[in-house]
């Protein structure tokens, strides 16, 4: 695996933690118990500061620190609960 940083040097020490907030869109969710479950594994992962799973707009909005969460444990959390990431 490759890491890149870049590295600002007059950064803020609070800039070391980076949130960043993405959509996901995530298939097969057909009620709020869905939405639980999906929500439920997202958090099981070090990194993420919020969840909100949709199963009316089929989406999944994550709030997390990309220095310790990647987008990709997302997802793989998402389709190991049995859910899509595409239709
Ligand atoms: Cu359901």
């Amino acid at each position: 695996m490759i890491f890149s940083f870049t590295f600002a040097v007059s950064a803020n020490v609070k800039d070391a933690q980076k949130i960043r907030t993405t959509t996901i869109n995530t298939y097969g969710m057909h009620c709020s118990g869905c939405e639980e479950t999906v929500e439920t594994e997202i958090k099981k992962l070090e990194g993420i500061k919020s969840v909100k799973a949709d199963h009316v707009n089929k989406t999944v909005i994550i709030k997390y620190d990309d220095k310790k969460v990647t987008l990709e444990q997302v997802k793989t959390a998402i389709t190991s609960a049995g859910y899509r990431l595409s239709e």
